[in-house]
C-alpha cells in the first residue's frame, strides 16, 4: 500500500467532515430543525463560554457576534478535518479517531441541551467515520495507476454532491415558518395601535424615530439558528405553583383579551451610549391575565419561562401580578406578526424589566416557582432581579464631529421604564447642567427623547447628558460595567466646533 499524497489525505478528511455535518443537518431537518450538529456544537460551545467573554464577542463584533462564531466554527472544523487527513496518510486509525473524537463532541453537546435529540449527531458520527474509512480505502488502492486516480476523483465527487444534496434537503426541511407568519398576518385580531402623538421624537435633530422599525430593532440572544416554530403547532404549558395548569394553543391566545402598549425595551448588556434599545407597539395577552386564571400558589417568587432552545427567564412573579405592570405574552411587533429573529409566534415583554429577566422569545413553557430555580443568565453570574435603569444617550452631535461654531443642537434619548422621564440635562465642558428639551411622553414605559440648543465657541468641547427620572431622582454618574444588572454613568461625547 503506498501513502496518501498530502493533498489527497486533506481532501479525505474535508470530504468525511463536510458529509458527517451534512448528514446530521439532513436527518435534523426531519426530526428536530434545533439538533442540526453545526447548530448544537455553536449552541453548546456559546452555553459554555464564561460571562463576560459574551460582553466582549458582542464588543468585537457587534450584532455580528453570530457571524464571527459560524466562520470561528468553520475554521475550527476544517482545521481539524485536514489535521485527521494528514495524520491518516499511512494507517486510517489515526484519522478515524479524531474524526470519531470530534462526532462525540457533537453527540455530548446534543446531550447537553435540555430535550434535544441526539440521532442526527449520532448520525454525523457515523458517516463521518465511515466516509473517511471508505475514502481512505479508495485512495490508497495498490498501484497508483491513473485508473485509481479517477476512481477516487469520481468517488469523493460523488460524496461531495451527496453531502450538498443532503445539506439542501435538509436546510429545506426547516422551514415552513414563513408560511406559518403569512396564515398569522391574515388573522391577526383587530386590536387598535396605541397612537404615537407628533412631537413624540426629535428626528430633524438627530434622535431615532419614536418607534423602531422591525427590522431595525435591536436583536440579542444565545440562538446560533433562528428557532423554526409554526403557529400551528406551538403550545404553551403555564404550570408549578398554581391551582389549575393551562395548556394553550396559539388560537387559544388570539381568543383571549388583547392587549396593544408602547414599549421601549433594553438589553443589560447596554454600555453606556449603546444602541441595545428599542421601542415598538406589541400586542397579546397580558401575562396577569393568565396568572390569575391558572391561579398562583403562596409561597411563588418567579415565573421561569422557557424558550423552545432552552433559553430562560425568571421573572418576579409579584411585580407580574401589579395591575398596572402590563406585561404581555405577544405575537405583534409593529403591526404584524413577530418577525422570527424576535420570537415568532410569542414572546414575553415586561415594561420596565431588562430583557434578559423577561423578555423570553420562542416562548413555550412558564412555571410559577422560587427563585431557587436559576435562570440562563443567573447560572451565568447576572442578577436575579433586572429593572431596567434610568439612563439617557446623546445621539448628536456624533463623536468626533466638525459642526461650525455659534448654534448647536445636541440631541438624544433617556428612559426610565415604568417610572418615566421628566427631564433632561446637558453640561458642556464640565460647566453647570442647564435643562434640555423633552419631547412629548408616549408613556411611561418608552424612552423619551430631547434636545437642547447650545451657544459654543470654536474649538473641542464636551457635552455630557443625564435624565431625571419622575421620581425626581437623576442617573447615577457612578460608572459601572454592564455586569451583573446593567452599566452606569453619564454618556459624553468630544466633538469640534470649527
Ligand atoms: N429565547 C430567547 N429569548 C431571549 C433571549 C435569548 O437568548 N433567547 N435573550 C433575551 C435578552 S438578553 C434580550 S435583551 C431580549 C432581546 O430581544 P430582541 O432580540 O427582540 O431585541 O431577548 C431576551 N429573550
Ligand atoms: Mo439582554
Amino acid at each position: 500500500m503506498t501513502s496518501l499524497s498530502r493533498g489527497r489525505a486533506a481532501a479525505i478528511g474535508l470530504i468525511a467532515a463536510g458529509s458527517a455535518l451534512a448528514a446530521g443537518h439532513l436527518v435534523a431537518g426531519f426530526d428536530d430543525p434545533r439538533a442540526s450538529p453545526p447548530v448544537t456544537v455553536g449552541g453548546a460551545f456559546i452555553d459554555l463560554v464564561p460571562p463576560g467573554v459574551k460582553e466582549f464577542a458582542v464588543a468585537l463584533f457587534g450584532t455580528a457576534d453570530k457571524i464571527a462564531l459560524i466562520v470561528g466554527m468553520a475554521l475550527v472544523i476544517a482545521a481539524l478535518a485536514v489535521a485527521a487527513g494528514l495524520l491518516s496518510r499511512r494507517r486510517v486509525l489515526p484519522g478515524a479517531l479524531v474524526i470519531a473524537a470530534f462526532g462525540l463532541v457533537g453527540v455530548a453537546a446534543a446531550l447537553t441541551r435540555a430535550e434535544q435529540d441526539v440521532l442526527p449527531a449520532l448520525v454525523s458520527l457515523v458517516v463521518g467515520v465511515g466516509v473517511f474509512t471508505w475514502l481512505h480505502q479508495v485512495g490508497r488502492a495498490p498501484v497508483a495507476t491513473q485508473f485509481d486516480r479517477r476512481r477516487f476523483l469520481v468517488t469523493s465527487g460523488l460524496v461531495v454532491v451527496g453531502a450538498g444534496i443532503a445539506g439542501v434537503v435538509g436546510t429545506s426541511r426547516q422551514s415552513g415558518l414563513a408560511s406559518s407568519q403569512q396564515a398569522v398576518a391574515s388573522r391577526l385580531p383587530a386590536v387598535p395601535q396605541p397612537p404615537i402623538p407628533a412631537g413624540a421624537d426629535f428626528v430633524a435633530d438627530g434622535t431615532p424615530p419614536f418607534l423602531t422599525g422591525n427590522r431595525e430593532f435591536y436583536r440579542i440572544d444565545t440562538a446560533l439558528v433562528v428557532p423554526q416554530l409554526r403557529a400551528e403547532d406551538w403550545r404553551f404549558r403555564l404550570h408549578g405553583m398554581v391551582d389549575r395548569e393551562l395548556d394553550l394553543s396559539f388560537a387559544d391566545l388570539l381568543a383571549r383579551r388583547l392587549e396593544a402598549r408602547t414599549i421601549t425595551l433594553a438589553c443589560v448588556s447596554n454600555e453606556v451610549g449603546g444602541n441595545l434599545i428599542s421601542t415598538a407597539n406589541f400586542v397579546g395577552v397580558p401575562v396577569r391575565d393568565l396568572l390569575l386564571e391558572a391561579g398562583v400558589r403562596p409561597g411563588a417568587q418567579q415565573l421561569l419561562t422557557t424558550s423552545s432552545d432552552g433559553y430562560s427567564a425568571g421573572t418576579p412573579v409579584d411585580l407580574l401580578l401589579e395591575p398596572d405592570r402590563g406585561a404581555l405574552l405577544a405575537f405583534e411587533m409593529n403591526g404584524e406578526p413577530l418577525p422570527a429573529e424576535h420570537g415568532f409566534p410569542v414572546r414575553v415583554v415586561v415594561p420596565g424589566l431588562y430583557g434578559y429577566v423577561s423578555a423570553t422569545k420562542w416562548l413555550v413553557d412558564a412555571e410559577v416557582t422560587t427563585f431557587d430555580r436559576k435562570a440562563y443568565w443567573q447560572q451565568r453570574g447576572w442578577a436575579q432581579q433586572g429593572p431596567i435603569k434610568t439612563q439617557s444617550r446623546i445621539d448628536r452631535p456624533r463623536r468626533g464631529a466638525q459642526v461650525p461654531s455659534g448654534p448647536v443642537t445636541v440631541a438624544g434619548i433617556a428612559w426610565a421604564q415604568h417610572t418615566g422621564i421628566d427631564a433632561v440635562q446637558v453640561r458642556v465642558d464640565g460647566g453647570p447642567w442647564q435643562d434640555a428639551e423633552t419631547a412629548t411622553e408616549v408613556s411611561r414605559d418608552t424612552w423619551r427623547m430631547w434636545r437642547a440648543r447650545l451657544d459654543l465657541p470654536p474649538g473641542e468641547h464636551v457635552v455630557q447628558c443625564r435624565a431625571l427620572d419622575r421620581s425626581g431622582v437623576p442617573q447615577t454618574e457612578a460608572r459601572q460595567g454592564v455586569l451583573p444588572d446593567g452599566a452606569t454613568g453619564l454618556h459624553e461625547i468630544v466633538f469640534r466646533c470649527t
